[in-house]
């Protein structure tokens, strides 16, 4: 069998039953239905948040929290990151301004924020990437000396705590993907926490295509909700997510006792819990990447090479290239297959052809 980079997780089949059957009652599939109101309010208390609104997916979360938080012109962002991040900003006519990483944390870098703000500029948008936090502290700094907007991209950061309060709480708004691959998933979904109920509201009616209700004039929306089946698997997974958790950390934890120390990774950040979304590992350069990784393929195993290349790259986004060390990272670095369907022995057997054993 083939081993992927991951292996979405599915509810117990009884529990999703459970849920399906309330809307074979109800006929309610979507439009704000009950399971999707209900999967909001266990979330909010879940995630420690409030002001959490549930939408079609990730990049949608980003395009609508933009757009609700009135983001023009350009905004400072990372190029270590899924393309989702800045080909929102494009397609709401926003300028992704890159700013290189940190080479340890592999986050945007706060001091070079500074240099890249115009007067144009009214947002930054960082990502948590891998689940490891910012320096929020400092962005935030940053970000109120020059009167900007924070929306944090923190599509894998899903139950990630910072200083003993969910990383989602800082900035303005953060969003959350719940694509399969992710650690918690309803095949597609998302999310977006405001700081500000208001932008919540405004956020609401722009996912419903400009209504509030069925009887009032539109305004300019979209249509981003989630429906009632994604709502169903997300609350299915949810009641036994502190097992998905579980098999995931055990994972991890025997990926850090063979490998530490042999490859580089990335560093956790001070004060931040983990959710064992992704296991990153860096290589000495490309070409020792390249030929490990035709040795993975060779015996069934699908790592991915999460993120390549560093989107500053791409020609829809300006291709500027000028970012050093996220150029160089992303050349380097391979996530490893990481789930909580994953077996030990399968953890073990990529850890042995990655030590040549
Ligand atoms: N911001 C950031 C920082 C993000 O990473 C993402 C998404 C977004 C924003 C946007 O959120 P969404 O709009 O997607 O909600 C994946 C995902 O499609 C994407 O959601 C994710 N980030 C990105 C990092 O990875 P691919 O093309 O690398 O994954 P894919 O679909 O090839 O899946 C990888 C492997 O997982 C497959 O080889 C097999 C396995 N798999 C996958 C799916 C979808 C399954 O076994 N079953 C499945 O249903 O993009």
């Amino acid at each position: 069998m083939p081993l992927y980079v991951t292996k979405p997780s599915l509810p117990n089949r009884e529990r999703l039953n459970h849920y399906i059957d309330r809307i074979y009652e109800t006929h309610h599939l979507t439009s704000n239905g009950p399971l999707v109101k209900e999967l909001e309010e266990r979330l909010q208390d879940y995630l420690g948040v409030e002001n959490l609104l549930l939408v079609a997916n990730g990049t949608l979360a980003l395009q609508v929290a933009f757009r609700a938080l009135g983001i023009t012109g350009e905004a400072v962002t990372t190029p270590f990151t899924y393309v989702a991040t800045a080909s929102s900003l494009v397609c709401e006519g926003i300028k992704p301004v890159f700013v290189d990483i940190e080479r340890d944390t592999l986050n945007l870098d706060p001091e070079l924020i500074t240099s890249a703000i115009t007067e144009k500029t009214s947002a930054i948008v960082p990502v948590h990437v891998f689940g490891n936090s910012c320096d929020v502290g400092r962005i935030q700094e940053i970000a109120d000396t020059n009167n900007l907007k924070v929306i944090y991209d923190a599509a894998h950061a899903f139950g990630v705590n910072y200083d003993g309060t969910s990383l989602l709480s800082f900035g303005d708004a953060s969003i959350l993907s719940f694509q399969a691959t992710k650690v918690f998933n309803t095949a597609e979904g998302g999310a977006i926490v405001f700081k500000d109920k208001d932008a919540l509201e405004r956020a609401r009616r722009l996912i419903q295509i400009g209504y509030s209700d069925a009887l009032s004039e539109p305004s300019l929306g979209t249509n981003a909700k989630m429906n009632e089946f994604e709502a169903a698997l997300g609350n299915a997974l949810l009641d036994e997510f502190s097992c998905v958790v579980d098999r995931r950390r055990q994972a991890v934890e025997c990926y850090d006792e063979r490998l530490q120390g042999v490859f580089e990774t990335q560093k956790q950040s001070y004060g931040c819990t983990k959710n064992y979304s992704y296991y990153p590992i860096l290589f000495k350069d490309e070409k020792n990447l390249l030929s490990t990784l035709k040795l993975l393929t060779d015996k069934g195993v699908y790592p991915r090479r999460y993120f390549y290349p560093s989107i500053d790259e791409f020609e829809f986004l300006g291709r500027t290239s000028d970012n050093p060390v996220s150029n160089d990272v992303s050349r380097r670095i391979l996530c490893l297959p990481l789930s909580a369907e994953i077996s030990m022995q399968e953890v073990n057997m990529v850890c042995d052809l990655l030590l040549g054993i």
